[in-house]
């Protein structure tokens, strides 16, 4: 929960980290010197999302990542004309040699003036002209045989958009957009049409010293070690990832999951209406937020929460608010190992955490792969929709080895995620493979995480390789 006030007096408050908010302050501005004050609660509590839980965890929540507070992203202060543009949504569709990028701007006040649309690049140079009656306008703009946004090739068009008045511009926006659609047939997932297979991770915003807060070394050191190892996406666990983050997906051909902040929901009836209201919050703000970039594909509206007689109807509520603000892409729930899951009935791709031959077989790799290729099977015939394993991984402490391999050794890590790949390849259905995770990063304390460290990262927290990253690069080698 934020709460902001300027020169002492309150403007308001946001409760939800991760997403942007903002305030009018043109009428409480001094004409010199301004304070502004912002404050931010992260405490954990139940009714918040992500909740509270687990009293043998310290600090006490029902996730496992550091419950960092304080400000970690940017604050801006920004001045708009007394007409501007309030929104832009783009979305792309493409028949035959034809991309069509449907454009729709929202305006502060209503105008009765010109904007202009102009799509450049890739040898395109398309202009648009509309008159404007109203507040709302839409366009839609053909660009012929377009350069199509993939991971192999992610094209980027510029789209600006020109506000005039009386021939004067007041407002121009310009944004980077990719042409590229996305759908599930049968159980394939398509990108353009075309099947596509994701390779990646599971991720924290985490490093030493620097908590979550926004380093933008960081983020470049984690893309290109993803395009290193052979990664073409991952998830945003287990909440909306920085705006450059998502902005260098773009620019650099990954592919993304896009996740709220619902981790650990457990539908508590004294929380379950709070729980939901606040899930709405968040979707919205995050479709609000990234709904332009071609790097997202599926919204995920939680992180394993817990079964209960609740929870289908919980879900049902929020998969179709979710459609309606954006029909375009694919909704999924990441699921937990040995919790029953009925939102796979309606959504769009089945997502699975699973750790077979860690917290169950610990030890027994073989007898855990036949487990998982059971269970997947069966989940499969039951559905048939396209299944991505978003999560499966083994701690290891970098420098710890065994022969034969044994759990927490980099050579137990090796052999586990080269047996998971390997059954994973053979199955048709499959149409992601997320190791969790890029990199060890920081958690609460417990028995179960020494130092207060999750080890199932293929990189250190500082960013070095494991032996298993080696082995990742040479059996994903193939998708580059
Ligand atoms: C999971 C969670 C993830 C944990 C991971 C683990 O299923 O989604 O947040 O960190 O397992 O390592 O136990």
């Amino acid at each position: 929960m934020a709460d902001v006030w300027l020169n002492g007096e309150f403007i308001g408050s946001h409760e939800g980290g991760h997403l942007p908010f903002e305030f009018n302050i043109t009428e409480k501005m001094n004409k010199n010197e301004n304070l502004l004050v912002v404050r931010v609660d992260g405490s954990l509590s139940a009714d918040r999302v992500p909740p509270s839980g687990r009293p043998f965890n310290y600090p006490p929540n029902n996730f496992d990542f550091f419950p960092y507070c304080g400000i970690q992203r940017p604050v801006i202060l920004y001045s708009v004309p007394s007409n501007f543009f309030t929104d832009i949504t783009v979305r792309t569709d493409i028949q035959e040699n034809i991309g069509r990028v449907l454009v729709k701007i929202k305006l502060e006040k209503v105008a009765q003036d010109k904007i202009n649309f102009i799509i450049e690049g890739h040898g395109a140079n398309i202009k648009l002209e509309k008159l404007v009656e109203g507040d709302e306008v839409n366009a839609t703009i053909d660009v012929k045989n377009p350069r199509l946004w993939s991971p192999k090739s992610p094209n980027l068009y510029n789209l600006t958009v020109e506000l005039y008045n009386e021939n004067v511009i007041f407002d121009s926006y310009t944004l980077k957009i990719g042409i590229r659609t996305i759908e599930v047939n049968g159980s394939q997932l398509l990108l353009n049409g075309e099947p596509i297979v994701l390779y990646g991770f599971g991720r924290h915003e985490d490093f030493p010293v620097a908590g979550r807060g926004y380093l933008p070394a960081v983020i470049i050191k984690d893309y290109s070690l993803m395009k290193w190892i052979g990664a073409n996406s991952f998830r945003t666990t287990h909440y909306p990832y920085s705006e450059q983050m998502m902005d260098l997906a773009d620019r650099l051909g990954i592919l993304i999951i896009d996740e709220i902040p619902a981790v650990g929901l457990t539908f508590d009836r004294n929380h379950i209406d709070r729980h939901l209201e606040l899930c709405q919050q968040y979707i919205q703000e995050l479709i609000a937020r990234d709904k332009n970039h071609p790097s997202v594909i599926i919204w995920s509206l939680a992180n394993e929460p817990k079964s209960s007689v609740h929870s289908k109807e919980f879900f049902h509520k929020l998969y179709d608010i979710t459609k309606n603000y954006d029909s375009s892409r694919l909704i999924t729930l990441i699921n937990m190992q040995g919790v029953k899951n009925e939102a796979f009935e309606f959504c769009d791709i089945i997502c699975l955490n699973r750790y077979y031959a860690w917290y169950t077989e610990p030890g027994q790799i073989e007898k855990g792969i036949e487990n998982l290729s059971t269970e997947l099977d069966k989940i499969h015939q039951l559905y048939d929709k396209p299944i991505i394993l978003s999560e499966f991984g083994a701690d290891t402490i970098p420098g710890w080895h065994a022969q034969p391999p044994e759990m927490f050794s980099e050579e137990y890590q090796l052999e586990f995620l080269t047996r998971y790949i390997e059954l994973l390849n053979n199955k048709q259905y499959i149409v992601g493979q997320h190791v969790w995770n890029l990199c060890d990063f920081k958690t609460s304390q417990g028995i179960r995480r020494m130092g207060g460290i999750n080890y199932k990262g293929v990189f250190t927290r500082d960013r070095r390789p494991k032996m298993a990253a080696h082995q990742l690069k040479k059996l994903w080698k193939k998708n580059k």
